[in-house]
């Protein structure tokens, strides 16, 4: 695989590479936290990942292990050096908590983004796995683990509501209050994760994944994705979804004729096919 990097960031990296984009999270030595800077240059890039009709896949990964103790990580959620009273403060002194818009791109953006996890996946980085479509973890490294109950920084959204859809009830209840450890196998056994892969061989599964949904129709593939999302979205997901009939009508002659007759200053002529 060639990989080319799009564009130089400082916590993170972002490569493009065969309709495949690959962002990476890129501060090892602290587990892969995310601080303000971090959500922005996520954000950025997912943006810029959606808006490249070449890219049909984005890759959520991490890089490591830690200088420091060769721990692997994916994301050990928000910095806590860079927590104020009311949010995660970025250099410009505000307070924010701009994880929650990078979710939202990850959920509405109509590209599969599958969160590739080597190691620790804690907190906020636990919540963005639950976020990403699908999830392959690493056999030997990847530790599954909620802390917000720890830390009173807490994610009452997909993070642990959109989780216990996933998982259920009790396990959900029970992955937030007691905030144990589980493995990779213990995380599929749950329905978190879609497969658990030999470390060595995580990124260039998780490549050979994107490259087996880039054969498929991407129409069909986005209106499934927010067909899924749409019954825990609600009127956002009906928003989404919605927006995608109304691009499919706008195909329409139909939709043509009722365009042209605005502007030509006419009453449309709409054949009168009311279709079964
Ligand atoms: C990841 C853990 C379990 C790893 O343990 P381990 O291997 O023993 O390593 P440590 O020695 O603890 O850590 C190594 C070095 O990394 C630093 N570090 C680790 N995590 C963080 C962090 N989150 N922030 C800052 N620094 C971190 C350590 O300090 C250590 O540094 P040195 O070498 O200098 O000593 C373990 O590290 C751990 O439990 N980490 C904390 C996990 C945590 O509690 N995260 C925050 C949880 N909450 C959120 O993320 C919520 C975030 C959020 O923005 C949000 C808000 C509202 C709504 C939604 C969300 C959302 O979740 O998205």
């Amino acid at each position: 695989m060639d990989w080319i990097t799009v564009k130089e960031y400082e916590d993170i990296t972002y490569k493009k590479c065969n309709g495949v984009a690959r962002i990476a999270f890129n501060r090892p030595d602290v587990r892969n936290a995310f601080r303000p800077k971090t959500t922005s240059e996520l954000y950025n890039a997912f943006y810029d990942a959606q808006e490249d009709t070449s890219i049909g896949v984005v890759l959520l990964s991490a890089e490591g292990p830690s200088s420091k103790d060769g721990v692997y990580s994916f994301c050990s959620g928000g910095d806590q050096n860079a927590r104020g009273h009311q949010g995660y403060v970025g250099e410009d002194g505000q307070h924010r908590l701009n994880i929650l818009e990078v979710q939202r791109l990850i959920r509405f953006m109509p590209k599969v983004v599958i969160a590739v996890v080597p190691g620790w996946a804690v907190g906020g980085g636990h919540s963005l796995h639950v976020v990403c479509d699908l999830t392959l973890a690493s056999k030997e490294h990847a530790i599954f683990k909620q802390t917000d109950a720890d830390v009173t920084s807490f994610d009452g959204g997909y993070g642990s509501a959109y989780l216990a859809k996933m998982v259920g009830q009790k396990k959900a209840r029970e992955i937030f209050f007691l905030g144990r450890n589980y493995s990779a196998q213990d995380a599929m056994d749950m329905g978190m994760v879609n497969a658990v892969i030999p470390h060595d061989e995580l990124e260039d599964t998780a490549y050979e994944w994107a490259q087996e949904i880039l054969g498929k129709s991407p129409m069909a593939i986005k209106m499934l994705k927010f067909a899924m999302n749409l019954t825990d979205d609600g009127m956002v997901g009906q928003q989404v979804f919605a927006g995608e009939a109304t691009r499919l009508a706008y195909m329409t002659e139909e939709a043509k004729e009722g365009r042209n007759a605005f502007l030509e200053k006419r009453k449309p002529n709409f054949e009168k096919k009311w279709l079964p």
